[in-house]
């Protein structure tokens, strides 16, 4: 098996798909005071690695499932030390969602949670979600920002026409929203593309950025 680029330990783990030794590791690192959110960036980087095996053959379906089982089961780890860090104050209302077709969540769910530890209030649509769905929600809860995420190619077409249907609901009910996108395929020419008003490719760029757009920052 290749070596992934980074010699980090806990990244080749996760790029192994070591589950039992990757969430041993973890929760050694935390008891010993490690920073969760630099061991959730580790374990992506293993993430990358296991996509990167898939596209050469050398893992199929089973391994992606496989490794986003064990970050599922990391982000179980972590969540409780994250929230330890959580401030009570709202900053505002933000929508997420992933966009149709696509069924990824763990990105969007780190966003969302750390979003939340940041005083935000999140409402989750979950994955595979139609542009209308996106459109009638926005319209119910009002929000100060939509969230859009996606994985794969081919939910850059989706996102477009979510992002219209955004703008068309904000425009005929009279309201007013940033829409952002992020997730690892994510830049500059996709999001001119799609027409959303940001992009980012790391969830906590991505709150950092909503803090600044509800003028906290
Ligand atoms: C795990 C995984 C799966 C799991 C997902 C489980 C789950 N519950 O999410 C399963 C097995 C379901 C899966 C399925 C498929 N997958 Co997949 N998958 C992956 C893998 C290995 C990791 C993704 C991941 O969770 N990364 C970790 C998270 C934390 O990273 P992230 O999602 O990028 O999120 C970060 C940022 O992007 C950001 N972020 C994310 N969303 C948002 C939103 C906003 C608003 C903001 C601000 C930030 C933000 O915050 C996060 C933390 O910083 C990637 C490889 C990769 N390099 O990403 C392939 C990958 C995405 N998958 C791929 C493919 C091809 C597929 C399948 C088509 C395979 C198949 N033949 O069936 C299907 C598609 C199903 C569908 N219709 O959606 C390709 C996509 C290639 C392409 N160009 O389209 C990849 C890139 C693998 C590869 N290199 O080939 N997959």
């Amino acid at each position: 098996m290749n070596e992934p680029n980074s010699n980090n330990q806990l990244t080749q783990l996760v790029a192994d798909l070591q589950e039992e030794a990757v969430l041993a590791l973890v929760k050694r690192r935390l008891e010993a005071g490690d920073d969760p959110l630099q061991l959730t960036d580790e374990c992506i980087e293993g993430m990358r690695e296991v996509g990167l095996r898939y596209e050469q053959g050398k893992y199929f379906v089973a391994g992606l499932i496989m490794s986003g089982e064990i970050f599922r089961e990391v982000v179980e780890l972590v969540q409780p030390f994250l929230k330890q860090q959580a401030t009570s104050k709202v900053s505002g209302r933000v929508l997420v969602g992933t966009v149709a077709g696509d069924i990824h969540d763990i990105g969007k769910n780190i966003f969302g949670m750390l979003l939340a530890c940041h005083g935000f209030e999140v409402i989750d649509l979950g994955v595979d979600v139609s542009p209308d769905l996106f459109a009638a929600k926005a319209v119910e809860v009002n929000p100060d920002i939509v969230g859009l995420s996606g994985l794969i190619t081919a939910s850059f077409e989706t996102m477009k026409e979510t992002v219209t249907a955004l703008r068309d609901a904000a425009l005929e009910h009279e309201l007013s929203y940033s829409i952002i996108i992020g997730g690892g395929l994510i830049n500059d020419q996709v999001c001119q593309y799609v027409g959303a008003d940001n992009w980012l490719s790391d969830a906590m760029a991505g709150v950092r950025l909503c803090e600044t757009l509800m003028g906290i920052l």
